[in-house]
C-alpha cells in the first residue's frame, strides 16, 4: 500500500437544474464531508472538492420548462445548491461552476491533448433532427406514444409512466419536443473514444488493483468490464456546452459526461496554484464519493480518460452509495417525493446536526434504505438527546452544583477499576472510530462515536455522584470521590467534542464553546487523553445540545411531503418533456363476469426463490417460484423496477393455471400479479407470510 502525504477528495459535482435533497447528502455530500473534516482533524494535507454541473441534457430540459435560458436555471440553482450545503456544513475547499471560464479552457485542453495523441475516432451515425428549429434532438426532446402503456407523453428515452425504457424508434407518432415537428433522421459526426481498448488495462488496474473498493462498486463495475466497453461518443450536437475545440466541429459540444469529471481539476486549479501536487503527484490519494448511479462514469469512463490524457494520478477508491427512499418510495424530483435541505433548513433552524446524524446512521452504504420522519424523531429523542445531550448536560450541570463550576481534581489515592477503565475505553473507541473512518463504514464510525456517550452515562449512573451529595455532609465526606468523577466525566465530554466533531460538526463547536477551549483541541491526536482539560479551570453554564422532537412536527413534514406530491401531480400536462404522467392511470373497468368464471382461476402464493435477468430483454426477469407442491419457472415483465436481488425470497401471487407461454425460448409456468400505483409496480401478495402454495379465493 503506497504512502499517502495529500488527500484530494470529491464529491459529484450536482446538475445544477434543481435543489439538492437529503438522498443527495446521504448519497455522497455527507460522507465525504465526514471524512475530509476527519481528516483536517489528522492534520492531512487534504483538499475538499465540489460544484455543480451546469452542461448537458438536463439543463437544457429545466430551461425549456420554465421557459428561460439555460444561463438563469444554472443562476438559479447554483446558489441554492451552495447555500444549501453550506447551511449544513458541508465543508468544501471550493464550490465551483463548470460554466466558469477556467473549466472551459480545462475541458477543452484536455480534449485538444487527447485528440492530438489521436485517442479519439471520428464516426458517422443517422440521428433524430429538427427540421423546424434546425437541430439535432437528444433521445429526451422526442416524445410520443409509449408502444407499452400508452402515455402520449413518453420520452425518448424513457416512459416515465410505466418505467419501460425506449428508443425513439420504438415511439409511435415521435414528435420534436421543441417544435412539435416530426423528427426526421440526419447524419451526424462526432469524436468517440474507443473503450474497448482500454479493456485490458481496465482489468488490470481496476479488476486486479481494486478488490478492495466496495462489493457495490466493485460488482458494477466488473459486470461492465465484462459485458464487453463500446466506443462513446464523448461530443454532442448542441449549443449548451463546451464547444468542441476543432475547426470542423461547428455546433458541437462535450458530452456532459467528458466535461464534468473535468470539473473536478478546474475547481483544484480555481483553488490553489499548487493544484498540481495533488493532481499529479504519485502520493495522492484520490477519492471520488458519488451516489450509484455515477458509478461507471467514475470507475471507468473517468479513469480511462485520465489514463489516455496522461499525467494525472487516478482514483484511490469510490465509495458510492447505495440510494435513500423516503417514507418507503424511491426519491422523485419530478414527482416532488423529495426533502428539500434547503427547506429542512428552514424549518429545522439550527438542527443540521439532527439531519446529519440520521443520514448518516441509516446511510445507504451497502443497500438502498428507508428514510421516514418517525425514524428522524425516535434518533433525535431516543439517541441525541436522551444518550448524548443528556450525558454531557448531567455532567455540565453536576459540574456546577458540585464541583463550583470548575474542573475538579483527580485524587489518585481513591480512584478504582471503574475510573481506571475510562482510559482504556477512549484509546479503544478512538481505535475503531480511526479503522471505520479510513474504510468508509461511516456508519459504524458513528455507532463507536455514540457508544462514548453510552459508556459515559453507564459510568456517571454507576458512581452516582448526587447520592454521595445527598447532604452537605455527606458531600464533604465525598467530595474526592465526586470531583474523580466529574474529572473524568469532564474529559470524556472533551473526547466527545473530537469523536463527534467530523459527525456533528455544529455540536462539537458548541461543546468547545461550554468547555472554553479552542479548536486546536479538537485535533484527532488529542482523542483518548485524560488531560484535556486541566485542573482548576472554569467552564460556561450548560447549553442545551439537542432538543426533542414533537409528533406534530412529524406530522407537518409528511404532510409537507404528501402536498408537495399532489401540487405536481395537478401541475401534470406539460408542453415540454417535464413532470412525468402524474394523473393516476386509473385501471379501466371491464365487463361483468360470473362466479364460474373467476373459479377458473388457480391462485396461489408462492415464493421468489430466484430471479435473474432474460439476456437482451431489458424488461424481463426469469423467476423460480416455489407453489409448495413444485417449482414454477415465471418470465415477467418486471425488470425494469426491480432488481433481481431485491425480490428474492418475496411472496406473489401466482396464476398457477395460466396456459404456459414461450417468452425468449423460456416457457412461462404461470403469471405473476401486480398492483400498478402512479406507474409503480407492487406485488400483490398476503399480508402476512403465508405457506408457499396457499390458495387464494
Ligand atoms: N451531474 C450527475 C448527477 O448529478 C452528474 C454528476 C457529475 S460528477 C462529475 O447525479
Ligand atoms: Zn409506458
Amino acid at each position: 500500500m503506497a504512502n499517502f502525504n495529500r488527500y484530494l477528495i470529491t464529491a459529484a459535482l450536482p446538475y445544477a437544474n434543481g435543489p439538492v435533497h437529503i438522498g443527495h447528502l446521504a448519497g455522497c455530500y455527507l460522507p465525504s464531508d465526514i471524512y475530509v473534516r476527519y481528516l483536517r482533524a489528522k492534520k492531512a494535507d487534504v483538499k475538499f472538492i465540489g460544484g455543480t454541473d451546469e452542461h448537458g441534457v438536463p439543463i437544457t430540459i429545466k430551461a425549456m420548462q420554465e421557459n428561460v435560458s439555460p444561463q438563469d436555471i444554472v443562476d438559479k440553482y447554483y446558489k441554492i445548491i451552495s447555500e444549501s450545503f453550506e447551511a449544513m456544513g458541508i465543508s468544501f475547499d471550493i464550490f465551483s461552476r463548470t460554466s466558469r471560464q477556467i473549466h472551459h479552457e480545462t475541458a477543452a485542453e484536455f480534449f485538444l491533448k487527447m485528440y492530438n495523441d489521436g485517442r479519439f475516432e471520428v464516426k458517422e451515425s443517422e440521428q433524430y433532427f429538427d427540421e423546424v428549429k434546425q437541430v439535432f434532438l437528444a433521445d429526451r426532446y422526442i416524445i410520443g406514444t409509449c408502444p407499452n402503456c400508452g402515455n402520449e407523453k413518453a420520452y425518448g428515452d424513457q416512459c416515465e409512466r410505466c418505467g419501460t425504457s425506449l428508443s425513439p424508434e420504438e415511439l409511435i407518432n415521435p414528435r420534436s419536443a421543441l417544435s412539435d415537428a416530426v423528427p426526421v433522421k440526419r447524419k451526424t459526426k462526432h469524436w468517440y473514444m474507443p473503450l474497448q481498448e482500454y479493456e485490458p488495462w481496465l482489468k488490470e488496474w481496476l479488476l486486479e488493483g481494486h478488490k478492495e473498493w466496495k462489493n457495490n462498486v466493485y460488482g458494477q463495475c466488473k459486470s461492465w468490464i465484462d459485458n464487453g466497453l463500446q466506443s462513446r461518443a464523448m461530443t454532442r450536437d448542441s449549443n449548451w456546452g463546451i464547444k468542441v475545440p476543432l475547426p470542423d466541429a461547428e455546433g458541437k459540444v462535450l458530452y456532459v459526461w467528458f466535461d464534468a469529471p473535468i470539473g473536478y481539476i478546474s475547481a483544484t486549479k480555481e483553488l490553489t496554484p499548487n493544484w498540481a501536487d495533488y493532481w499529479c503527484k504519485e502520493d495522492t490519494k484520490l477519492v471520488h464519493f458519488i451516489g450509484k448511479d455515477n458509478i461507471v462514469f467514475h470507475c471507468i469512463i473517468f479513469p480511462a480518460m485520465l489514463k489516455s490524457h496522461g499525467g494525472f494520478v487516478l482514483p484511490e477508491n469510490v465509495p458510492a452509495n447505495e440510494f435513500l427512499n423516503i417514507e418507503g418510495e424511491k426519491v422523485s424530483t419530478s414527482r416532488n417525493w423529495a426533502v428539500w435541505v434547503h427547506e429542512y433548513v428552514k424549518d429545522f433552524p439550527d438542527q443540521q446536526d439532527v439531519l446529519r446524524y440520521v443520514l448518516c446512521a441509516t446511510a445507504p452504504e451497502t443497500k438502498d434504505n428507508d428514510f421516514t420522519w418517525k425514524d428522524f424523531q425516535d434518533r433525535n429523542n431516543n439517541e441525541l438527546v436522551a444518550i448524548f445531550g443528556n450525558f454531557i448536560n448531567r455532567t455540565m450541570v453536576l459540574m456546577h452544583k458540585l464541583c463550583k463550576g470548575k474542573v475538579p481534581p483527580f485524587h489518585i489515592d481513591v480512584r478504582d477499576d471503574k475510573d481506571d477503565a475510562v482510559a482504556a475505553m477512549l484509546q479503544t473507541a478512538k481505535q475503531k472510530i480511526e479503522d471505520a473512518l479510513e474504510n468508509f463504514r461511516f456508519r459504524d464510525a458513528l455507532q463507536e462515536m455514540m457508544n462514548v456517550a453510552r459508556e459515559g452515562n453507564r459510568y456517571l449512573q454507576e458512581k452516582q455522584p448526587w447520592i454521595l451529595a445527598k447532604t452537605p455532609e455527606l458531600q464533604q465526606q465525598n467530595q474526592a470521590l465526586i470531583d474523580n468523577c466529574l474529572h473524568l466525566c469532564l474529559q470524556i465530554t472533551a473526547n466527545l467534542a473530537i469523536f463527534c466533531n467530523p459527525f456533528l460538526p455544529f455540536t462539537a463547536k458548541k461543546i468547545s464553546h461550554m468547555l472554553k477551549v479552542v479548536d486546536r483541541m479538537l485535533e484527532w491526536e488529542n482523542a483518548g487523553s485524560l488531560k484535556l482539560l486541566s485542573v482548576g479551570y472554569s467552564l460556561r453554564p450548560p447549553e442545551l445540545l439537542f432538543k426533542k422532537i414533537e409528533d406534530e412536527q412529524v406530522k407537518a413534514q409528511i404532510e409537507k411531503l404528501h402536498a408537495g406530491l399532489k401540487q405536481s401531480a395537478a401541475a401534470a400536462a406539460p408542453a415540454v418533456p417535464a413532470a412525468p404522467a402524474a394523473a393516476r392511470p386509473e385501471a379501466a373497468p371491464k365487463a361483468e363476469i360470473q362466479y364460474d368464471d373467476f373459479a377458473k382461476l388457480d391462485l396461489r402464493v408462492g415464493t421468489i426463490l430466484h430471479a435473474e435477468k432474460v439476456e437482451k430483454a431489458d424488461k424481463l426477469l426469469k423467476l423460480t417460484v416455489d407453489i409448495g407442491t413444485e417449482k414454477r419457472t415465471v418470465v415477467s415483465g418486471i425488470a425494469m423496477h426491480f432488481k433481481p436481488e431485491e425480490i428474492v425470497g418475496k411472496q406473489v401471487t401466482l396464476v398457477a393455471n395460466l396456459a404456459p407461454r414461450k417468452m425468449r425460448g423460456i416457457e412461462s409456468q404461470g403469471m405473476i400479479l401486480m398492483a400498478e400505483d402512479n406507474g409503480k409496480l407492487v406485488f400483490v401478495n398476503p399480508n402476512e407470510q403465508v405457506s408457499p402454495g396457499s390458495g387464494v379465493s
